[in-house]
């Protein structure tokens, strides 16, 4: 069959005021562009005319302005879920303009599948081809596009000239059996190929076919400072020292790290540790660290569920489809980061943490406790399962007005259970084996800012008995002084004493 074309206008006609929509794509790469911003149009005039407009939807992950940015500044979110970094929408979520529910991402597609969030009434999906069969072939990223084609109503579909057909290829399409028909994932290293190079839907369900050009929105990585640097050196000896004591096989291990700018260091550095065999890459964002990896031969295979590249890192992907078609697997999240494939591969997790406490707990997600600024993403499908979790985090944040270490975090994303090792721009603290006093006493001397060793080493002073010694008056005395003083170095335990 022939599919319409129609304009993004056309498009946007068709989804209703409180439909729930679906988004392929994972970051920004993915995504489609030109059907939400016609319909943040929408949404805007039919709020001029008196009448509601608000949708909720369903990403793989964070999205480009296009989606997050234009339907929050229309106000045209009912709810959303899951990973975002949008500045608008995280205002707006925060103000409770918009309901936000933050998820592991390897439980979205099956949480959908298993009713717990009703129905898809229009899946919006960016494309580089689809065939009159139905075969849909993803762009540069997957996200959770195979269920919310299979689940929704109406498909629209977004062909992006900028990506070219011969993509295809690139994609492994693949989505498990529910319980209790649930069989293993047969990936049993990163480059095993299990699934479609397509995603097949039911051509009658595609309502139309909008054709763009639109450029992807990928942000640019910050250049490599001091502390990223050390940061990056500090995780690469780490992991040579851990080969040289036997702890990692000397053939090493498949490699996870999260995204942004951190982890793009962290990659570059490991790439140049010598020491280091050269490896695979198991993960959910592709970054431009790995591509320049993959060209040194220092990275075998990538197996993720986006290119989160810079436009012009996609453009050489693009002119050498070839040479990275055989080193590239795209996946939906469900697979990417899932907990069966992340244990029994045996995945080294490198992940950026907003905040830790002295004991090993993790905060990833909330400023000071109660401002969501991203989401767990996929941090937590990879750190509870990995051979080896580890967290880095520069040791301040905001000049130094705040110390990534506090006493207690004010959120809690992943327990000390799951966290292994917390790695700064000063050093390693090595969590294994240690009780939680112990714990705070690596933390402190190896990890913690100059600025701030003396305040959490009067923390513990403070008389707290029991395992963990917690005072619990004090726990927040660091976050109480930034809301007072807008410095958490004006902390004052005297305040606290008994
Ligand atoms: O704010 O940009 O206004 O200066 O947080 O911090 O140091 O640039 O680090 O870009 O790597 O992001 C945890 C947010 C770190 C990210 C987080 C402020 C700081 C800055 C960013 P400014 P950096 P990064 C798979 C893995 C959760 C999901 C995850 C993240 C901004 O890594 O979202 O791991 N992780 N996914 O100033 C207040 C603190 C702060 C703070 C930093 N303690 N209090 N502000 N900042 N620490 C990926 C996916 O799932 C897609």
């Amino acid at each position: 069959m022939s599919f319409n074309v129609i304009s993004a206008e056309e498009a946007a006609s068709i989804i209703k005021d409180g439909d729930q929509l679906g988004f392929s794509g994972f970051t920004a790469s993915g995504t489609p562009k030109a059907v939400p911003m016609a319909l943040a149009k929408k949404a805007e005039a039919e709020h001029a005319a008196g009448r509601p407009f608000k949708v909720g939807y369903f990403t793989g992950a964070s999205t480009g302005d296009s989606i997050d940015g234009t339907l929050a500044r229309a106000n045209a979110i009912n709810f959303r879920t899951p990973y975002q970094s949008n500045k608008d929408l995280r205002s707006a979520l925060n103000a409770h303009e918009a309901e936000y529910f933050d998820l592991h991402l390897s439980h979205l597609a099956q949480e959908l599948r298993y009713g717990f969030y009703g129905k898809i009434d229009v899946a919006i999906i960016e494309a580089a081809e689809v065939t009159e069969s139905g075969e849909i072939i993803p762009t540069c990223g997957v996200g959770i596009a195979p269920t919310i084609c299979r689940m929704a109503d109406k498909i629209i579909v977004e062909i992006n000239s900028r990506h070219p057909k011969e993509i295809r290829g690139m994609h492994d399409i693949y989505e498990p059996a529910d319980p209790p028909y649930r069989k293993e994932i047969p990936i049993y290293t990163p480059s095993d190929r299990i699934g479609k190079p397509y995603i097949k839907v039911d051509p009658s369900k595609i309502v139309g076919i909008v054709e763009t050009e639109l450029p992807n929105e990928g942000g640019k990585f910050a250049p490599l400072d001091d502390v990223t640097m050390a940061i990056g050196h500090n995780v690469s000896n780490f992991l040579a020292a851990e080969i040289k004591a036997g702890r990692i096989p000397a053939s090493f291990l498949p490699m996870q790290s999260g995204v942004g700018n951190v982890a793009n260091a962290v990659l570059a550095a490991i790439g140049d540790n010598k020491e280091i065999p050269n490896f695979n890459v198991y993960t959910e964002v592709i970054q431009d660290a790995v591509i320049d990896l993959m060209k040194q031969g220092r990275v075998h295979f990538a197996s993720g569920c986006s290119l989160t590249v810079s436009n012009p890192v996609i453009r050489e992907i693009y002119g050498n489809l070839d040479f990275f078609k055989e080193k590239i697997l795209l996946r939906p999240e469900e697979i990417s980061n899932n907990p069966e494939i992340v244990r029994r591969l045996g995945l080294i997790t490198i992940n950026t943490a907003l905040e830790a406490d002295i004991f090993g707990n993790i905060n990833s997600t909330h400023v000071v406790g109660t401002k969501m600024m991203n989401g767990i993403g996929g941090s937590g499908d990879f750190t509870r399962n990995a051979y080896l979790s580890i967290f880095t985090t520069p040791s301040t944040a905001k000049n130094g007005a705040i110390s990534a270490f506090v006493p207690m975090v004010s959120h809690l994303d992943h327990s000390e259970h799951s966290v292994k090792i917390i790695i700064t721009e000063y050093g390693i603290a090595d969590l294994r084996m240690k009780s939680p006093h112990q714990r705070a006493e690596a933390i402190i001397e190896n990890c913690v800012h100059p600025d701030y060793k003396q305040l959490l080493w009067d923390y513990l002073k403070l008389g707290a008995k029991g395992h963990t010694p917690q005072s619990l008056q004090a726990a927040f005395g660091f976050h109480l002084a930034f809301n007072e003083t807008g410095d958490m170095r004006n902390t004052d335990w005297s305040k606290y004493a008994k």
